[in-house]
């Protein structure tokens, strides 16, 4: 199975964890890094640091060139048109931030509508309540069918002439499920409405192509997708983009400079104010010819191979709740459950006592657990370097677990 010879990659994989070697299954929350990535960053600071954008020396033409070579990396991962439209940000947080602050402060007014779903992270909740707050707009939600999953017709409901964004997270964060972000794309365009996609658990696992969705933005983050923490993407349409303002004013983003006026400097560097998160992106570049040379389609693959695994053997255990659509073709590597009467907290904790990683809680996501009715789950995540034996421990802890609590 490819993650055997993957694993070897991940120097913090090789532990042990109260006695039990490390069964990572938070990848969700962030995934670990490859050695590649960590020697990247070690590379940048060793031999190449300089402030980039300025010229002159040799070694700040250096991180210039590994910086906007990063971007041109992150332009072919997405297949975006034109290196202008990938602005590197600190993660999917702000970059949703950042198309509610520029587009929506310029484009919502009283009345018009703001339409996500009942399964959204609060990174793409909250960014457009307080838009609609400011402008007196209306945030609409989508109600989920009752496997967790979207349907089209439900959006064609929602949508209406006066709504001006559609943002939807591709992947689930909590039940894994995978949104039509084309079809969905299409509904908002026939409506005049711009799309978003919040890509944050989407980029790590499946091949994007920003043309073929034809989404008017997507943001996502490093971290989860093997890079280090701090660095993230907002990819728009530059047609967009160049009417929008930026959003963080400072240094690096000016062009000219006058007492009480100034000027910006051209796409994508307009949205990059201050000096920029440089060896974050030098570290998601490297974690992009990582994920390449696997092959996102092999990941996506393999993590389907191990949900479905991971469903069939969940599903025979007496008093366990799994949460999101049952057909594994529905969803992501991730799954999420309850076990009768224990506090997923309680759970996450004997686990741990087993070496195994689980997340528990409300994942960021309150509206959705009021959906699920309840308060919080366990949630266990995989990615390239799981295997069956990862989710043979976390079914056998589960045993554990639940005679522990008997
Ligand atoms: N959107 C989705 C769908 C996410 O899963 C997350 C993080 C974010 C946005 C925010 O990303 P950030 O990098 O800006 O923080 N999700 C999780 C999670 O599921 N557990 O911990 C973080």
């Amino acid at each position: 199975m490819l993650s055997k010879e993957i694993r070897k990659h991940f120097p913090i994989l090789d532990q042990e964890i109260n006695g039990h070697p490390l069964v990572y299954l938070d990848s969700a929350a962030t995934s670990q890094k490859p050695r590649q990535v960590i020697e990247a960053l070690n590379d940048y600071y060793s031999y190449d640091n300089a402030n980039v954008h300025r010229g002159v020396h040799t070694l700040g033409n250096r991180a210039t060139d590994h910086y906007e070579g990063a971007r041109e990396k992150v332009r072919k991962f997405i297949n975006a048109k034109s290196t202008q439209e990938v602005i590197f940000t600190r993660g999917a947080t702000t970059a949703l931030n950042m198309v509610a602050q520029s587009y929506g402060r310029a484009n919502v007014s009283e009345g018009d509508e703001i339409i996500i779903t009942h399964m959204e992270h609060h990174s793409n909740i909250i960014p457009w309540q307080q838009l609609a707050k400011e402008k007196g707009a209306v945030l609409k939600y989508i109600v989920l069918e009752e496997d967790g999953t979207l349907s089209l017709d439900k959006v064609r409901e929602a949508v209406t002439d006066r709504t001006k964004i559609v943002s939807i997270m591709y992947v689930s964060n909590v039940l894994g499920t995978m949104n039509p972000i084309k079809e969905i794309t299409e509904i908002a365009h026939a409506h005049g409405a711009v799309m978003v996609v919040d890509g944050a658990q989407a980029a790590p696992h499946l091949k994007l192509d920003v043309q073929e969705l034809n989404c008017d933005f997507l943001a996502f983050s490093g971290h989860k997708m093997c890079g280090p923490t701090g660095i993230g993407v907002l990819y728009g349409k530059k047609e967009l983009l160049n009417e929008m303002e930026p959003v963080e004013f400072g240094g690096e983003m000016i062009d000219f400079v006058g007492l009480h006026e100034s000027t910006w400097k051209e796409l994508p560097w307009k949205f990059e104010g201050g000096t920029p998160i440089i060896a974050g992106a030098i570290g998601l570049g490297a974690a992009i010819d990582f994920l390449e040379e696997i092959g996102l389609d092999q990941i996506e693959r393999h993590e389907h191979e191990l949900a479905g695994y991971a469903m069939e053997k969940m599903s025979t255990m007496d008093g366990l709740t799994i949460y999101g659509p049952h057909d594994p073709k529905k969803r992501a590597g991730i799954v999420t459950f309850n076990l009768d009467n224990v506090h997923p907290h309680d759970l996450a904790t004997v686990l741990d006592m087993n070496g195994i990683a689980v997340r528990a809680g409300h994942h960021c996501a309150q509206p959705l657990m009021k959906w699920l009715e309840c308060s919080a789950t366990a949630r266990a995540s995989f990615y390239v370097y799981n295997t069956e034996e990862d989710v043979d421990r976390l079914v056998e802890g589960l045993r554990i677990a639940k005679e522990y609590f008997q």
